[in-house]
């Protein structure tokens, strides 16, 4: 049966993209409701031809609701665990509060589709950076397991929200004018420069992201003493993320064998051209499914080792997209 399924933040840069895959992959919803802040209370949006206005969220908006996705940050998502737990309904959370909790599935549903039908109530959304990484260390960790991770992210100004994409574009054009402009919503400009992530600084100087990517990633691949270290980087690209990704196995994997397998892998595409260096740019996944990996190598440093890039749409598979998919999971269960 068609589902009630409110949207939690639907005015965000996530938020209005999973509107957007909502309709294209036509999730069989027989009432869509539109929660936000109260900046975008009153916010009319179009979605399927209807005109549907956005409310400040309530427990009066979440009677017999079937499915939240939630895209408002973790207190927001906190807030309303109980209410939505009461209705018998699924949050699936795009926030990091309940990422790493133990009867919380972490999902990304071409790696561990099976653990989405675990949950109680809650399932969550990895970090964009983690879904991405993940994708493509799934089916190389079944040809040898994995031992060592070393990863470079260039992070699109997407993951900052939408306000920092409409920011990006003003400072450039600033910059272009010989104007240059200190940034309002990000700690620097990025304009013309890049940073060091943002997240909060953790007492072993890695910040906040850099450890999402070692702990989900663990809990994701199922490998609780994986070793990945990460040095996570801002850049001044609109909405893909890319990663420059080292990784160690148990074995020696030639990269034609590693590739072949990542040919077969759902959600992946190579995009591999040496004679033209061409490979994965932002670029070529900006507003798609997939996401691409090329420059597979071997580590010279390493016998054991590979080196790779990928580059994935940081708003759609690295967070709406992956949220419907894990909510299609649960209806084809159904
Ligand atoms: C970013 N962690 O900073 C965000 C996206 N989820 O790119």
């Amino acid at each position: 049966r068609p589902l009630k399924v409110a949207v939690l933040g639907s005015s965000g840069a996530v938020g209005s993209e999973l509107l957007k895959i909502l309709e294209e992959r036509d999730f069989p919803i027989s009432e869509l409701v539109l929660l936000s802040s109260q900046r975008s209370e009153g916010k009319i949006v179009k979605w399927k031809g209807e005109e549907i206005i956005t409310k400040k969220a309530s427990k009066e908006e979440f009677l017999n609701v079937d499915l939240v996705l939630a895209s408002a940050g973790g207190s927001i998502s906190k807030q309303w665990l109980s209410t939505v737990k009461d209705q018998n309904a699924v949050l699936i959370d795009n926030s990091s509060a309940f990422r790493l909790e133990n009867d919380v599935p972490l999902v990304v549903p071409e790696v561990n589709a099976c653990e989405a039908l675990k949950h109680n109530g809650v399932i969550a959304n990895p970090n964009c950076t983690t879904i991405l990484l993940t994708l493509v260390l799934a089916p190389l960790n079944k040809i040898s397991p994995i031992k060592r991770v070393i990863v470079s992210t260039y992070q699109s100004v997407s993951g900052a929200g939408q306000l920092a994409m409409e920011e990006l574009q003003f400072l450039t054009k600033k910059y272009l004018q010989g104007d240059p402009k200190e940034s309002e919503v990000l700690p620097y400009s990025l304009a013309f420069n890049l940073f060091l992530h943002n997240s909060p600084m953790l007492s072993n100087n890695y910040c906040e992201e850099e450890m999402k990517m070692t702990n989900e990633t663990r809990k994701i691949l199922n490998i609780t003493d994986l070793k990945l270290s990460s040095t996570c980087v801002r850049v001044p690209v609109l909405r893909a993320h890319s990663e420059s990704v080292n990784v160690e196995f148990d074995d020696v994997i030639k990269p034609s064998y590693a590739i072949n397998q990542l040919k077969k892998a759902k959600g992946l595409e190579i995009i591999e051209d040496y004679e033209k260096n061409r490979f994965p740019m932002p670029n070529d996944v900006m507003g798609r499914d997939n996401i691409a990996v090329g420059r597979i190598r071997t580590d010279i440093s390493n016998s054991n080792g590979l080196e790779l890039w990928l580059c994935g749409d940081q708003i759609r598979k690295g967070a709406a997209l992956n949220a419907v998919q894990i909510a299609e999971l649960l209806i084809a269960k159904k």
